[in-house]
């Protein structure tokens, strides 16, 4: 998918929102525990009541990895259950050796078909370029992330005063362009954000942290937002866990159209 075409589902939605998939089998309803790939039929279910208002779905891989070679199954089941015109993202934060890096790319890109894949940054160039030569592809490299621990490295200053986040940001600008290089910019980080959108005015952010997490969706929009938007805001679990009974996926399909009733909102405000 490229990114007018992304620009496009958004109009058409009237939404930036990312739906995260992070299916836990002690945390899905317990009735589903008895269908054969419980873990798929939650996912679907979430996925037909929520398409609407989403424009990326956001499996966690880490989630379906955790149940072995069933697991790998249940998520090429997902991500071929998708609808086609919605972007679909790889939660995996790969990254290694060049030609590992090639395989991992292989192994979303063309084995399951994902438009994105998260990447993380620390091993430089050559272990984020092997995923940024597949045509029509994205990669989605952390930037300046949700959670606490972000502290620990990514706020570290270089001699001039240079956060390593705005490094990150400026030296993998080389590497990819706006039309498939996104950033993770966690939504927990406030008025941060506007500084990653003046170091990079064109792209766009997958902003996890809204929900569960506290980050503040129109903070994200007032700091984020771009002429195109630029911005897909994931919420996981404040979706797919908003009821745990027999109404989950209705109960999803509220929640996210709650969130997508609040962005069309932003969009009218700052697009
Ligand atoms: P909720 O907090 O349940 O909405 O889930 C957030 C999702 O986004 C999880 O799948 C996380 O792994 C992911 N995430 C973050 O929470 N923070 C980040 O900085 C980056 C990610 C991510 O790359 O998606």
């Amino acid at each position: 998918m490229t990114r007018s075409e992304l620009f496009a589902q958004i109009q058409q939605k009237s939404s930036f929102l990312c739906v995260g998939l992070d299916p836990d089998l002690e945390k899905i309803p317990r009735h589903l525990l008895s269908e054969p790939d419980p873990i798929f039929s939650f996912c679907k279910a979430i996925i037909e009541e929520t398409a609407d208002f989403a424009v990326a779905y956001k499996p966690n891989i880490a989630f379906f990895e955790a149940l072995g070679a069933k697991g790998w199954e249940t998520l090429a089941k997902v991500a071929e259950f998708i609808p086609k015109d919605i972007f679909t993202i790889a939660d995996a934060k790969r990254g290694d050796i060049g030609n590992t890096s090639k395989l991992y790319a292989k192994a979303f890109f063309e084995s399951m078909n994902f438009d994105s894949v998260t990447v993380a940054p620390y091993m430089g160039k050559d272990s984020v370029s092997p995923f940024l030569e597949f045509e029509n592809k994205w990669v989605i490299l952390l930037a300046l992330t949700s959670n606490p621990g972000s502290m620990d490295f990514q706020l570290i200053k270089d001699k001039t005063g240079k956060p390593l986040y705005q490094s990150v940001l400026e030296k993998s600008q080389e590497w990819g362009s706006a039309e498939n290089l996104m950033y993770v910019v966690g939504a927990t980080r406030g008025e941060l954000i506007g500084e990653v959108r003046d170091l990079a005015p064109d792209y766009f952010f997958l902003v996890p942290g809204v929900g569960a997490q506290g980050g503040s969706l129109s903070e994200v929009a007032k700091f984020g937002m771009n002429s195109t938007c630029g911005l897909l805001v994931n919420s996981s679990r404040g979706i797919i866990y908003a009821s745990s009974e027999k109404d989950f996926a209705q109960a999803a399909r509220l929640e996210a159209e709650k969130l997508q009733l609040e962005m069309k909102g932003l969009l009218k405000k700052y697009l």
